[in-house]
Protein backbone atom coordinates (compact mmCIF):
# COMPACT_ATOMS: atom_id res chain seq x y z
CA UNK A 1 0.00 0.00 0.00
CA UNK A 2 1.41 4.02 -1.13
CA UNK A 3 2.11 5.43 2.65
CA UNK A 4 0.31 8.76 2.60
CA UNK A 5 1.81 11.44 0.75
CA UNK A 6 0.55 14.75 2.46
CA UNK A 7 -2.24 15.17 5.72
CA UNK A 8 -3.88 18.61 4.75
CA UNK A 9 -7.54 17.76 5.67
CA UNK A 10 -6.41 16.72 9.15
CA UNK A 11 -6.29 20.50 9.93
CA UNK A 12 -9.90 20.83 8.86
CA UNK A 13 -12.23 19.98 11.85
CA UNK A 14 -15.54 21.21 11.71
CA UNK A 15 -16.88 19.74 15.09
CA UNK A 16 -14.07 21.71 16.51
CA UNK A 17 -15.46 24.02 19.27
CA UNK A 18 -12.05 26.73 19.57
CA UNK A 19 -11.57 27.17 23.13
CA UNK A 20 -11.39 30.47 25.00
CA UNK A 21 -7.49 30.46 24.83
CA UNK A 22 -7.15 30.19 21.01
CA UNK A 23 -6.62 32.82 18.82
CA UNK A 24 -8.74 32.74 15.93
CA UNK A 25 -8.29 33.87 12.97
CA UNK A 26 -10.77 34.86 9.68
CA UNK A 27 -9.70 34.87 5.91
CA UNK A 28 -10.63 35.25 2.83
CA UNK A 29 -9.79 32.77 0.24
CA UNK A 30 -9.73 31.98 -3.95
CA UNK A 31 -8.24 28.74 -4.14
CA UNK A 32 -6.10 28.37 -7.58
CA UNK A 33 -8.33 26.68 -10.22
CA UNK A 34 -6.79 23.05 -9.87
CA UNK A 35 -7.24 23.18 -6.27
CA UNK A 36 -10.69 22.03 -4.31
CA UNK A 37 -12.56 24.63 -1.23
CA UNK A 38 -10.77 21.65 1.29
CA UNK A 39 -7.32 21.53 -0.36
CA UNK A 40 -7.29 25.28 -0.56
CA UNK A 41 -8.15 25.49 3.52
CA UNK A 42 -6.32 22.70 5.22
CA UNK A 43 -3.12 24.31 3.84
CA UNK A 44 -3.93 27.70 5.63
CA UNK A 45 -4.52 26.25 8.48
CA UNK A 46 -1.50 23.54 7.94
CA UNK A 47 1.06 26.49 6.90
CA UNK A 48 0.40 28.74 9.35
CA UNK A 49 0.73 26.63 12.17
CA UNK A 50 2.80 22.85 12.68
CA UNK A 51 2.40 21.48 8.80
CA UNK A 52 4.18 21.17 5.79
CA UNK A 53 3.77 19.33 2.22
CA UNK A 54 4.38 15.78 3.13
CA UNK A 55 3.48 13.52 5.91
CA UNK A 56 6.27 13.34 8.39
CA UNK A 57 8.47 10.73 10.75
CA UNK A 58 9.42 13.21 13.09
CA UNK A 59 5.70 14.34 14.08
CA UNK A 60 4.54 12.86 17.48
CA UNK A 61 0.68 13.32 18.95
CA UNK A 62 1.78 15.93 21.61
CA UNK A 63 2.57 18.54 18.42
CA UNK A 64 -0.07 16.81 16.24
CA UNK A 65 -2.84 18.41 18.95
CA UNK A 66 -0.35 21.63 18.63
CA UNK A 67 -2.04 21.98 15.04
CA UNK A 68 -4.67 24.11 13.62
CA UNK A 69 -7.94 23.65 13.32
CA UNK A 70 -10.04 24.74 9.81
CA UNK A 71 -13.44 24.76 12.04
CA UNK A 72 -15.76 26.73 9.52
CA UNK A 73 -15.64 27.23 5.82
CA UNK A 74 -17.05 28.73 2.89
CA UNK A 75 -16.46 28.75 -0.47
CA UNK A 76 -14.42 32.16 0.69
CA UNK A 77 -13.90 32.21 4.09
CA UNK A 78 -12.25 30.19 6.30
CA UNK A 79 -11.87 30.28 10.56
CA UNK A 80 -8.70 28.61 11.86
CA UNK A 81 -8.17 28.47 15.43
CA UNK A 82 -4.61 28.08 16.70
CA UNK A 83 -4.14 26.76 20.10
CA UNK A 84 -1.82 29.34 22.10
CA UNK A 85 1.21 27.09 22.47
CA UNK A 86 2.23 27.98 19.06
CA UNK A 87 2.73 31.24 19.76
CA UNK A 88 5.28 33.63 21.98
CA UNK A 89 3.70 35.79 24.05
CA UNK A 90 4.70 39.43 23.50
CA UNK A 91 5.77 38.49 20.12
CA UNK A 92 4.20 40.39 17.18
CA UNK A 93 6.57 39.28 14.74
CA UNK A 94 6.37 35.80 15.51
CA UNK A 95 2.61 36.17 15.34
CA UNK A 96 2.66 37.46 11.49
CA UNK A 97 4.92 34.89 10.79
CA UNK A 98 2.33 32.67 11.22
CA UNK A 99 -0.84 34.01 10.76
CA UNK A 100 0.32 36.09 7.75
CA UNK A 101 3.55 34.25 6.27
CA UNK A 102 4.21 32.03 3.97
CA UNK A 103 0.41 31.51 3.36
CA UNK A 104 0.56 34.10 1.05
CA UNK A 105 2.68 32.86 -1.24
CA UNK A 106 1.31 29.31 -1.77
CA UNK A 107 0.56 28.19 -5.06
CA UNK A 108 -2.36 26.52 -3.80
CA UNK A 109 -4.22 30.50 -3.37
CA UNK A 110 -4.17 32.71 -5.44
CA UNK A 111 -5.73 35.41 -3.46
CA UNK A 112 -5.59 35.48 0.19
CA UNK A 113 -6.71 38.21 2.77
CA UNK A 114 -6.27 38.04 6.36
CA UNK A 115 -9.28 39.86 7.41
CA UNK A 116 -9.49 39.41 11.79
CA UNK A 117 -8.31 37.49 14.36
CA UNK A 118 -9.49 37.28 18.02
CA UNK A 119 -6.96 37.36 20.58
CA UNK A 120 -7.75 35.67 23.61
CA UNK A 121 -7.25 37.91 27.38
CA UNK A 122 -4.23 35.52 27.90
CA UNK A 123 -2.33 36.68 24.53
CA UNK A 124 -3.65 39.89 25.07
CA UNK A 125 -2.33 40.31 29.01
CA UNK A 126 1.28 40.19 27.53
CA UNK A 127 1.21 43.75 25.81
CA UNK A 128 0.66 46.69 27.05
CA UNK A 129 -1.77 48.74 25.31
CA UNK A 130 -1.52 52.56 24.88
CA UNK A 131 -0.05 54.30 27.61
CA UNK A 132 -2.72 57.39 27.34
CA UNK A 133 -5.05 56.70 24.69
CA UNK A 134 -8.02 58.31 24.95
CA UNK A 135 -7.69 59.54 28.33
CA UNK A 136 -5.00 62.18 26.77
CA UNK A 137 -7.42 64.04 25.98
CA UNK A 138 -8.53 65.10 30.03
CA UNK A 139 -4.81 63.91 31.55
CA UNK A 140 -2.52 65.76 29.07
CA UNK A 141 -4.49 68.29 27.25
CA UNK A 142 -6.74 68.89 30.75
CA UNK A 143 -9.72 69.62 28.08
CA UNK A 144 -13.11 68.41 28.94
CA UNK A 145 -14.04 66.72 26.03
CA UNK A 146 -12.63 66.27 21.96
CA UNK A 147 -11.50 66.29 18.99
CA UNK A 148 -8.03 67.11 19.57
CA UNK A 149 -7.03 68.86 16.52
CA UNK A 150 -3.79 68.48 14.39
CA UNK A 151 -1.83 70.25 11.80
CA UNK A 152 1.19 68.97 9.53
CA UNK A 153 2.84 72.36 7.63
CA UNK A 154 3.04 71.86 4.22
CA UNK A 155 4.29 71.22 1.58
CA UNK A 156 5.04 68.61 3.21
CA UNK A 157 8.73 68.39 3.12
CA UNK A 158 11.23 71.56 2.06
CA UNK A 159 10.91 74.09 5.17
CA UNK A 160 13.74 75.23 6.83
CA UNK A 161 13.48 74.36 10.53
CA UNK A 162 13.06 78.33 10.75
CA UNK A 163 10.15 78.46 8.49
CA UNK A 164 8.54 75.06 10.32
CA UNK A 165 8.59 76.47 13.63
CA UNK A 166 6.88 79.54 12.54
CA UNK A 167 4.06 77.86 10.94
CA UNK A 168 3.67 75.44 13.84
CA UNK A 169 3.43 78.70 16.11
CA UNK A 170 1.14 80.43 14.10
CA UNK A 171 -1.73 77.39 13.92
CA UNK A 172 -1.08 76.53 17.40
CA UNK A 173 -1.88 80.49 18.35
CA UNK A 174 -4.67 80.16 16.13
CA UNK A 175 -6.53 77.22 18.13
CA UNK A 176 -4.51 74.25 16.48
CA UNK A 177 -3.56 71.42 20.02
CA UNK A 178 -0.77 69.64 18.48
CA UNK A 179 1.70 70.28 15.26
CA UNK A 180 2.39 67.03 13.27
CA UNK A 181 5.56 66.21 11.13
CA UNK A 182 4.47 64.89 7.93
CA UNK A 183 5.72 61.22 6.93
CA UNK A 184 8.42 61.53 5.22
CA UNK A 185 10.02 64.60 7.74
CA UNK A 186 12.58 62.91 9.51
CA UNK A 187 16.38 64.70 9.86
CA UNK A 188 16.91 66.02 6.46
CA UNK A 189 20.01 68.71 5.50
CA UNK A 190 17.40 71.12 5.77
CA UNK A 191 15.71 70.30 8.72
CA UNK A 192 17.61 68.67 11.37
CA UNK A 193 15.83 66.71 13.89
CA UNK A 194 17.68 68.51 16.61
CA UNK A 195 17.40 72.28 15.26
CA UNK A 196 13.51 71.43 14.94
CA UNK A 197 12.93 70.38 18.27
CA UNK A 198 14.79 73.28 19.62
CA UNK A 199 12.61 75.82 18.21
CA UNK A 200 9.69 74.06 17.95
CA UNK A 201 9.99 73.81 22.14
CA UNK A 202 10.51 77.16 22.33
CA UNK A 203 7.48 78.61 20.00
CA UNK A 204 5.25 76.28 21.87
CA UNK A 205 6.49 77.66 25.11
CA UNK A 206 5.52 81.14 23.64
CA UNK A 207 2.10 79.83 22.13
CA UNK A 208 1.21 78.21 25.55
CA UNK A 209 1.87 81.58 27.68
CA UNK A 210 -0.08 83.56 24.82
CA UNK A 211 -3.31 81.33 24.15
CA UNK A 212 -3.19 79.73 28.57
CA UNK A 213 -4.08 76.31 26.16
CA UNK A 214 -1.83 73.38 26.27
CA UNK A 215 -0.27 72.67 23.19
CA UNK A 216 2.25 69.73 22.18
CA UNK A 217 3.69 68.36 19.04
CA UNK A 218 3.67 64.91 16.81
CA UNK A 219 7.38 64.92 15.49
CA UNK A 220 8.38 62.50 13.66
CA UNK A 221 11.13 60.11 15.01
CA UNK A 222 11.12 57.34 12.11
CA UNK A 223 14.64 55.92 11.86
CA UNK A 224 16.77 53.16 12.36
CA UNK A 225 15.86 51.64 16.41
CA UNK A 226 18.62 52.93 18.24
CA UNK A 227 18.45 56.53 16.34
CA UNK A 228 14.45 56.60 17.49
CA UNK A 229 15.49 55.72 21.04
CA UNK A 230 17.31 58.80 21.49
CA UNK A 231 15.31 61.32 19.42
CA UNK A 232 12.43 60.03 21.38
CA UNK A 233 14.71 60.99 24.58
CA UNK A 234 15.19 64.47 23.42
CA UNK A 235 11.47 65.25 22.74
CA UNK A 236 11.33 63.94 26.56
CA UNK A 237 13.96 66.52 27.61
CA UNK A 238 12.41 69.39 25.61
CA UNK A 239 8.75 68.22 27.33
CA UNK A 240 7.06 66.92 24.94
CA UNK A 241 4.36 64.48 26.02
CA UNK A 242 4.37 63.07 22.29
CA UNK A 243 6.23 61.54 19.69
CA UNK A 244 5.61 60.11 16.39
CA UNK A 245 6.40 57.05 14.43
CA UNK A 246 5.73 55.89 10.80
CA UNK A 247 4.85 52.63 12.14
CA UNK A 248 4.45 50.63 9.54
CA UNK A 249 7.76 51.57 7.45
CA UNK A 250 9.40 51.53 10.88
CA UNK A 251 7.91 47.86 11.62
CA UNK A 252 6.23 45.62 14.60
CA UNK A 253 9.67 44.84 16.67
CA UNK A 254 10.85 48.58 16.49
CA UNK A 255 7.87 49.82 17.46
CA UNK A 256 7.50 47.29 20.45
CA UNK A 257 10.86 48.54 21.82
CA UNK A 258 10.17 51.91 21.64
CA UNK A 259 6.70 51.28 23.22
CA UNK A 260 8.82 50.00 26.30
CA UNK A 261 10.53 53.35 26.31
CA UNK A 262 6.99 55.55 25.70
CA UNK A 263 6.53 53.74 29.11
CA UNK A 264 9.53 54.57 31.10
CA UNK A 265 9.47 58.22 29.71
CA UNK A 266 5.03 58.15 30.22
CA UNK A 267 5.21 59.34 26.49
CA UNK A 268 2.43 59.30 24.14
CA UNK A 269 2.60 57.90 20.64
CA UNK A 270 1.00 59.38 17.22
CA UNK A 271 1.24 56.45 14.88
CA UNK A 272 1.02 57.21 11.00
CA UNK A 273 0.42 54.31 9.09
CA UNK A 274 2.82 55.75 6.06
CA UNK A 275 2.84 52.11 3.31
CA UNK A 276 -0.20 50.12 4.70
CA UNK A 277 -2.01 50.63 1.93
CA UNK A 278 0.60 48.10 -0.33
CA UNK A 279 -1.23 45.23 2.00
CA UNK A 280 -4.65 46.49 3.10
CA UNK A 281 -5.83 48.20 -0.32
CA UNK A 282 -6.91 45.49 -2.34
CA UNK A 283 -10.17 44.04 -0.81
CA UNK A 284 -9.43 40.08 -1.98
CA UNK A 285 -5.25 40.44 -0.76
CA UNK A 286 -3.63 40.97 1.93
CA UNK A 287 -4.27 42.11 5.89
CA UNK A 288 -6.87 44.33 6.71
CA UNK A 289 -6.08 47.69 7.61
CA UNK A 290 -8.72 46.73 10.62
CA UNK A 291 -6.32 44.21 12.01
CA UNK A 292 -3.33 46.18 11.47
CA UNK A 293 -5.14 48.51 13.71
CA UNK A 294 -5.72 46.05 16.34
CA UNK A 295 -1.83 45.01 16.43
CA UNK A 296 -1.03 49.01 16.85
CA UNK A 297 -3.60 48.58 19.60
CA UNK A 298 -2.45 46.27 21.42
CA UNK A 299 1.47 47.07 21.31
CA UNK A 300 0.21 50.29 22.48
CA UNK A 301 0.13 53.53 19.84
CA UNK A 302 -2.04 56.05 21.44
CA UNK A 303 -3.30 57.91 18.45
CA UNK A 304 -3.81 55.90 15.33
CA UNK A 305 -4.81 57.27 11.80
CA UNK A 306 -7.87 55.36 10.08
CA UNK A 307 -8.98 58.08 7.67
CA UNK A 308 -12.07 60.03 6.68
CA UNK A 309 -14.52 58.38 4.35
CA UNK A 310 -14.54 61.83 2.85
CA UNK A 311 -10.96 62.77 2.06
CA UNK A 312 -8.29 62.34 -0.36
CA UNK A 313 -7.42 58.56 0.48
CA UNK A 314 -9.13 55.45 0.08
CA UNK A 315 -11.25 53.87 3.15
CA UNK A 316 -14.14 52.48 3.32
CA UNK A 317 -17.13 54.00 5.85
CA UNK A 318 -18.16 50.47 7.14
CA UNK A 319 -15.05 49.57 7.72
CA UNK A 320 -13.49 52.95 9.08
CA UNK A 321 -16.38 52.87 11.56
CA UNK A 322 -16.02 49.37 12.90
CA UNK A 323 -12.33 50.42 13.11
CA UNK A 324 -13.11 53.47 15.32
CA UNK A 325 -14.90 51.54 17.71
CA UNK A 326 -12.19 48.46 18.03
CA UNK A 327 -9.74 50.97 18.61
CA UNK A 328 -12.39 53.03 21.32
CA UNK A 329 -14.18 50.41 22.98
CA UNK A 330 -13.41 47.92 26.02
CA UNK A 331 -14.87 44.95 23.62
CA UNK A 332 -16.69 44.71 20.29
CA UNK A 333 -18.63 42.24 18.45
CA UNK A 334 -18.62 40.08 15.02
CA UNK A 335 -19.63 42.25 11.78
CA UNK A 336 -19.94 39.15 8.87
CA UNK A 337 -16.49 39.35 6.52
CA UNK A 338 -14.93 42.05 8.36
CA UNK A 339 -14.32 41.77 12.20
CA UNK A 340 -13.99 38.88 15.11
CA UNK A 341 -15.45 39.60 18.48
CA UNK A 342 -12.76 40.82 20.67
CA UNK A 343 -12.25 41.63 24.83
CA UNK A 344 -9.49 44.30 25.09
CA UNK A 345 -9.43 43.09 29.18
CA UNK A 346 -7.48 46.33 30.63
CA UNK A 347 -5.94 47.68 27.82
CA UNK A 348 -6.82 51.61 27.01
CA UNK A 349 -8.43 53.25 24.16
CA UNK A 350 -6.77 54.63 21.35
CA UNK A 351 -7.68 57.59 19.39
CA UNK A 352 -8.66 57.40 16.02
CA UNK A 353 -6.98 60.33 13.64
CA UNK A 354 -8.72 61.53 10.73
CA UNK A 355 -6.86 63.21 8.29
CA UNK A 356 -6.06 63.66 4.90
CA UNK A 357 -8.04 65.78 2.35
CA UNK A 358 -10.23 67.61 5.06
CA UNK A 359 -10.53 71.81 5.11
CA UNK A 360 -13.52 73.60 7.45
CA UNK A 361 -16.16 72.77 4.98
CA UNK A 362 -15.91 68.88 5.48
CA UNK A 363 -15.79 69.06 9.36
CA UNK A 364 -19.35 69.09 10.08
CA UNK A 365 -19.53 65.85 7.59
CA UNK A 366 -16.73 64.44 9.62
CA UNK A 367 -17.68 64.39 12.78
CA UNK A 368 -21.12 63.35 12.26
CA UNK A 369 -19.80 59.83 10.66
CA UNK A 370 -17.53 59.84 13.05
CA UNK A 371 -20.39 60.79 15.82
CA UNK A 372 -17.89 60.91 18.90
CA UNK A 373 -15.98 63.74 20.43
CA UNK A 374 -12.87 60.75 21.23
CA UNK A 375 -10.99 61.92 18.04
CA UNK A 376 -8.22 63.64 16.39
CA UNK A 377 -9.04 65.58 13.15
CA UNK A 378 -5.43 66.57 11.40
CA UNK A 379 -6.13 69.04 8.80
CA UNK A 380 -3.18 70.28 6.74
CA UNK A 381 -3.34 71.48 3.20
CA UNK A 382 -7.31 72.60 4.43
CA UNK A 383 -5.30 74.80 6.74
CA UNK A 384 -1.75 76.15 5.58
CA UNK A 385 -3.85 76.73 1.87
CA UNK A 386 -6.33 79.29 3.57
CA UNK A 387 -6.24 82.44 1.25
CA UNK A 388 -4.94 84.71 4.93
CA UNK A 389 -2.46 82.41 6.07
CA UNK A 390 -2.07 79.26 8.53
CA UNK A 391 -3.44 80.99 11.37
CA UNK A 392 -6.57 82.45 9.84
CA UNK A 393 -6.75 78.17 8.63
CA UNK A 394 -6.23 77.33 11.77
CA UNK A 395 -9.20 79.63 13.79
CA UNK A 396 -11.61 78.73 10.63
CA UNK A 397 -10.63 75.03 11.41
CA UNK A 398 -11.59 75.54 15.59
CA UNK A 399 -14.42 77.26 14.27
CA UNK A 400 -16.09 74.66 11.99
CA UNK A 401 -15.97 72.27 14.94
CA UNK A 402 -17.67 75.02 17.31
CA UNK A 403 -20.39 75.54 14.62
CA UNK A 404 -21.46 71.97 14.49
CA UNK A 405 -20.78 71.60 18.80
CA UNK A 406 -23.35 74.79 18.60
CA UNK A 407 -25.44 72.97 16.24
CA UNK A 408 -25.12 75.75 13.88
CA UNK A 409 -24.83 75.86 10.37
CA UNK A 410 -21.64 76.09 8.70
CA UNK A 411 -22.76 78.58 6.65
CA UNK A 412 -24.44 80.49 8.90
CA UNK A 413 -21.96 80.34 11.91
CA UNK A 414 -19.46 81.84 9.26
CA UNK A 415 -21.77 85.24 8.62
CA UNK A 416 -19.75 86.04 12.09
CA UNK A 417 -16.61 84.17 11.30
CA UNK A 418 -14.29 85.69 8.71
CA UNK A 419 -12.03 83.12 9.15
CA UNK A 420 -14.26 80.30 8.58
CA UNK A 421 -16.38 82.87 5.99
CA UNK A 422 -12.87 82.70 3.95
CA UNK A 423 -12.32 78.87 3.88
CA UNK A 424 -15.81 78.48 2.68
CA UNK A 425 -14.85 80.85 -0.36
CA UNK A 426 -12.16 78.88 -1.61
CA UNK A 427 -13.06 75.11 -0.81
CA UNK A 428 -16.88 75.25 -0.22
CA UNK A 429 -17.43 71.36 0.75
CA UNK A 430 -15.45 69.61 -1.83
CA UNK A 431 -14.01 66.16 -1.43
CA UNK A 432 -10.07 65.95 -2.42
CA UNK A 433 -9.51 62.96 -5.01
C1 LIG B 1 -2.53 64.83 5.41
C2 LIG B 1 -1.27 64.01 5.41
C3 LIG B 1 -1.34 62.59 5.98
C4 LIG B 1 -2.42 61.71 5.49
C5 LIG B 1 -2.18 60.26 5.80
C6 LIG B 1 -0.74 63.96 4.02
O1 LIG B 1 -2.36 66.07 4.82
O2 LIG B 1 -0.32 64.64 6.20
O3 LIG B 1 -0.10 61.99 5.72
O4 LIG B 1 -3.61 62.11 6.05
O5 LIG B 1 -3.27 59.53 5.51
O6 LIG B 1 0.44 64.20 3.84
O7 LIG B 1 -1.49 63.60 3.13
P1 LIG B 1 -3.57 66.91 4.22
P2 LIG B 1 -4.05 58.63 6.54
O8 LIG B 1 -4.42 67.32 5.39
O9 LIG B 1 -2.92 68.10 3.53
O10 LIG B 1 -4.30 66.04 3.26
O11 LIG B 1 -4.29 59.45 7.74
O12 LIG B 1 -5.32 58.31 5.86
O13 LIG B 1 -3.19 57.46 6.74
MG1 LIG C 1 1.35 63.30 5.55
Amino acid sequence: MNEKLEWYHDFIDRNYQPKNSDIVALFYFKPHPSVSIEDAVGRIASESSVGTWTTLSTLDSRIYEMRARAFKFTKTHVYVAYPLILWELGNIPQLLSGIAGNIFGMKAVTDLRLLDATLPLEYIQAFKGPEFGKDAIQKIFKKKEGPLTATVPKPKIGMTAEQHAQVAYDAWTGGIDCIKDDENLTSQSFNKFEKRVELLAKKRDQAENETGEIKDAFINVTAETHEMERRIKLLHEHQFKYFMVDVVTTGFAALQSIRTLSHDLKMAIHAHRAMHASFTRKPTHGISMLFLAKLLKLIGVDNLHIGTVIGKLEGKKKEILAMKELLLNPSVQEIPELRLPQDWGNIKGTLPVASGGLHPGLIPELLQIYNTTDLVIQVGGGIHGHPDGTKAGAMATVQAIEAYKEGIDLIEYAKSHTALQKALEKWHHIKPV
